[in-house]
């Protein structure tokens, strides 16, 4: 099998564990070439550190894209994250009409929020860009923070439970045409994961494992990369969503093991061998 690329269109924070330093690495031991298109440079990421730098890479990314263009590269899948200001949602619109192909998938993670917040750097315009960009996609992968503010609920407003949970993912199917991975996705207490929608089939399915006990940063960033490389695999929806679900667990247990601040993110690097299916 030729290795699969993807381009992925997110920031690239320097300590933290998020983004670009998740999916770089993710990828490649799933045996799928990442190709960078930064939209910032900071030097964490914005979740429980103060002072962080931000550069914003808006201006330069055209300039990538004008490239690889020229250079004729096609991609397997477009993947894109947490963006730097509310130009890039143009400029990611963009690179997909560039790059699509039909045999292209367009996952669109619409990177906001967390925990009933939005994160410090996203304005209500690029909230509601977002929401644009995202009709551009074959997949989404919203937390439920993210899935309110695509909805236009407030976080509380969300409907609860395994049938709240289908509602919500039938929701922003838009009609069925867009599959939907909702993150976070809970029917128990004692249980976390994800809730489906494949727009392939038409049928929502629930992917649960056991939930650890404890909050976590980069995990949604984690679950994505992991859920791409195994659909340009060939996995299916449910199947990518349920790999996905297993390894953010194993990577929550080790961090709490380890007991690592919140801010350091998930201690995925020495797990990363669960994702390699197969010695050389
Ligand atoms: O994990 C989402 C994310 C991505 N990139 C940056 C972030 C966050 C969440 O806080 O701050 C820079």
């Amino acid at each position: 099998m030729l290795t699969p690329r993807v381009a992925a269109i997110h920031d690239m924070s320097g300590f933290g564990r998020c983004s670009l330093t998740i999916a770089l690495p993710v990828l490649s031991a799933m045996g799928v070439q990442c190709c960078p298109l930064p939209t910032a440079f900071l030097s964490t990421h914005t979740g429980g550190f103060e002072g962080f730098t931000f550069l914003d890479m808006t201006d330069e990314m055209p300039k990538v894209s004008a490239h690889w263009k020229a250079l004729g590269l096609e991609f397997q899948a477009i993947y894109s994250g947490f963006l730097g200001s509310e130009r890039q949602i143009g400029i990611v619109a963009d690179f997909i009409r560039d790059f699509r192909r039909a045999d292209t998938m367009v996952i669109i993670d619409p990177v906001m929020g967390d925990h009933g917040r939005v994160y410090q750097t996203y304005t209500p315009a690029m909230c509601a860009g977002m929401a644009r960009l995202a009709e551009q996609a074959d997949v989404i992968t919203p937390n439920l923070t993210e899935a309110a503010l695509l909805l236009g609920l407030s976080f509380g407003a969300l409907p609860t439970g395994e049938k709240g949970l289908r509602e919500i993912v039938k929701r922003l199917s838009l009609d069925g045409r867009r599959s939907v991975v909702l993150t976070g996705a809970s029917a128990a207490p004692e249980l976390t994961g994800a809730m489906c929608f494949d727009a392939g089939t038409g049928r929502t399915h629930l992917i649960q494992t056991q939930r650890v006990p404890r909050e976590f940063l980069g995990t949604g960033d984690v679950f994505a990369s992991v859920l791409i490389g195994a659909l340009v695999r060939g996995a299916d929806l449910a199947d990518a969503a349920r790999q996905a679900a297993e390894f953010v667990r194993a990577c929550g247990e080790r961090t709490a093991e380890e007991d690592l601040p919140l801010r350091e993110g998930v201690d995925f690097e020495p797990l990363l061998g669960l994702l390699t299916g197969g010695g050389l």
